[in-house]
């Protein structure tokens, strides 16, 4: 079918490029180069730590960004009307969209994408076609993932954009919404395990509130809390071994959502006797509305072993709602990959670039500038946090710091040798505490920029 495109082209059939522009794979030349279609810093076969930066980084598109995003905003109409796109429902249309996807991602040389249902495949008028609908794009994904070895990092449901989803899925005050959602849910994980899918993501979207004059909170987190423990049961049934993330984020579809950060994230997953089969999908423009850091939740991921998978992203600190920029400051990008590290990898999970490029940004090729920035933005975090780690930057300033727990009392306080009573005699004797030490955080800054080169 032939389709008109805003460059006055024409995009004929299955058989023409989606990216005429970009002609195999886009290469890697150096940081001197001044080619807007060739990495400076990503150089998949480059070995850092023992690793090739293809395996440290684990670089996913996000297909509901990268092939279904409009650039439609709540003020204006579409504005990124793709050649390969006609704009229907159809199923052809989605089998189209599912070939541009993935020459794209063999030109980018990404390894890994990530989807939910519905971008990939239309609603039908039942439940029983909106599954056919899938099963046929599918069969589509699963011939391009054989043809370019580009693998499922992970899948997902949308539990949000259908009418029917309008006070949540599994914390709907309507028990037919949680059923809906838990069909949804088991379609989505058949398919994201006949793929060969790595994970599987659980983020909220409407699973939250917007006035508690008219919610049921504790019933409805029991709710959602039942609705994850089916979703375990029957991955095992089905012999899915993939990873389950949560993916935390405080606001936006509603007031409260109730993943709302990493912390409230494992709390909950503990109360609900979930903690053993959740990992935490962790996005920077989530923890920003969450007036946190990224590598505040990094840490807090870190901490409880937890740290699973990270959607790709940046906020913008003018704009208070999640605008998905695609990453390109390199002091998040190190904090971030200095993470990656200490926990010795992020797979089976990746950097997935939940990111959209800006409405401005209409024409196809700026898909490429977008994802090419953000995967060199990446490498050079990565490059830059190996050498803070070679030159264990932080490990000495931090083991230094503690350094009155590793003796006397403060080594009788963490092996459980302490109470209140030899404490206060220990005090008592001592009359006040030894002297603190500077925290130096200006030289830890300035020796920070000595590395962000
Ligand atoms: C929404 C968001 C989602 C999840 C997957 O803010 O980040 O795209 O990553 O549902
Ligand atoms: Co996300």
């Amino acid at each position: 079918m032939a389709v008109p495109n805003p460059q006055g082209e024409r995009w004929c059939s299955a058989m023409a490029q989606a990216f005429p522009e970009v002609q195999g794979r886009v290469p890697y030349e150096g940081p001197e180069t001044k080619n807007p279609l060739a990495f400076r810093h990503y150089n998949a076969d480059e070995v850092i730590e023992g690793k090739t930066m293809r395996d440290h980084l684990r670089f996913s598109v996000a297909y509901w960004h990268t092939f279904r995003g409009t650039g439609r905003d709540p003020f204006g109409d579409a504005t990124m009307l793709r050649p390969w796109d006609d704009g229907s429902n159809s199923l052809e249309n989605a089998k189209n969209r599912v070939r541009a996807a993935f020459e794209f991602f063999e030109k980018l040389g990404v390894p890994f994408y990530a989807f939910h249902d519905r971008d990939v495949a239309p609603e039908g008028e039942s439940l029983a076609e909106t599954n056919r609908n899938l099963d046929a794009v599918v069969e589509v994904m699963k011939e391009e993932q054989e043809r370019t070895g580009v693998r499922l990092l992970w899948g997902t449901a949308c539990l949000f954009s259908h009418p029917r989803f309008m006070h949540g899925a599994s914390t709907s005050c309507n028990a037919d919404a949680f059923a809906y959602a838990a069909a949804q849910v088991k379609k989505a994980l058949e398919v994201t395990h006949y793929l060969g899918g790595e994970g599987y993501v659980f983020w909220g979207g409407r699973e939250g509130y917007t006035t508690h004059t008219n919610t049921d909170l504790k019933r409805e987190n029991d709710h959602l809390g039942a609705f994850l423990r089916m979703a375990v049961d029957y991955k095992k049934k089905i012999g899915f071994s993939g990873q389950f993330y949560i993916e935390p984020k405080p606001k936006e579809p509603t007031k409260h959502q109730y993943d709302s950060d990493a912390a409230a994230c494992l709390a909950f997953l503990q109360h609900y006797g979930l903690l053993g089969d959740f990992k935490l999908n962790l996005e920077t423009n989530h923890a920003l509305l969450a007036g946190h850091t990224m590598a505040h939740e990094l840490e807090v991921a870190l901490a409880y072993d937890a740290l699973g998978s990270i959607d790709a992203n940046d906020g913008d600190c003018m704009l208070g709602w999640d605008t998905d920029q695609f990453p390109t400051n390199i002091y998040l990008t190190t904090q971030i990959m200095l993470a990656v590290l200490r926990k010795g990898g992020l797979a089976p999970g990746g950097l997935n670039f939940d990111a959209k490029v800006r409405r401005e940004s209409f024409e196809p090729i700026d898909l490429f500038y977008a994802h090419i920035g953000g995967m060199d933005a990446f490498a050079r975090g990565l490059k830059i946090a190996a050498a803070m780690r070679r030159d264990r930057l932080f490990e000495k300033i931090i083991a230094d710091r503690y350094a009155s727990w590793d003796e006397g009392i403060g080594r009788q306080i963490e092996s459980g040798q302490a109470d209140f009573e030899s404490l206060e005699r220990y005090m008592l004797a001592k009359g006040d505490i030894a002297p603190n030490a500077s925290g130096r955080q200006e030289l830890i800054e300035n020796w920070i920029n000595d590395y962000i080169r």
